[in-house]
């Protein structure tokens, strides 16, 4: 890092986070939530709930309630969407994302994409606590950085 960036702030406090994870794929969404609740413990994130939800595509809907409620500074979304023959793979992992940044948008919350999208489940594992990082694990971080950064601003 040069010298004129600033450090992140990950004091996490005096933050409440909720994470949402969806149910497909849970053999790699169970990784992205162990390793975004480790992050979680790591920077003392003062309160936290886990709402489980069928699939990625359902995280938005879920994401909006949650933000829109006063109750978090900060929503986790985690998932996983890998590639298949068809076009079903676009529409979900492009209404993820596009969902999650409309909840962040509408709510002034932050709504975090941490959704792998792959082509193979073998990437998928190298990104959930594999030689790739965890992904939940940098969703949380990322989750903290915005939350403290919108409240100084
Ligand atoms: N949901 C996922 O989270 N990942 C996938 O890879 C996936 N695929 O491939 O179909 C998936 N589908 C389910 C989807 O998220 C919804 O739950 C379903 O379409 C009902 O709305």
């Amino acid at each position: 890092m040069s010298r004129d960036t600033p450090e992140p702030n990950l004091d996490g406090s005096a933050l409440r986070i909720a994470v949402v994870v969806a149910r497909f794929n849970e053999d790699i969404t169970s990784r992205l939530l162990v390793g975004a609740l480790k992050a979680a413990e790591r920077h003392a994130v003062k309160e936290h709930t886990v709402n489980w939800v069928p699939g990625a595509f359902e995280l938005p809907v879920v994401a909006q309630k949650l933000a829109k409620s006063g109750r978090f500074d900060a929503v986790v979304c985690l998932g996983c969407v890998v590639r298949h023959e068809t076009d079903h793979y676009r529409y979900i992992a492009g209404e993820s994302a596009s969902g999650i940044q409309r909840a962040s948008l509408d709510t002034g919350v932050p709504c975090i994409f941490g959704v792998i999208t792959c082509d193979t489940k073998e990437q998928a594992l190298e990104r959930s606590g594999g030689e790739q990082g965890n992904k939940g694990e940098d969703a949380m971080r990322t989750a903290i950085e915005t939350a403290n950064l919108l409240r100084s601003l």
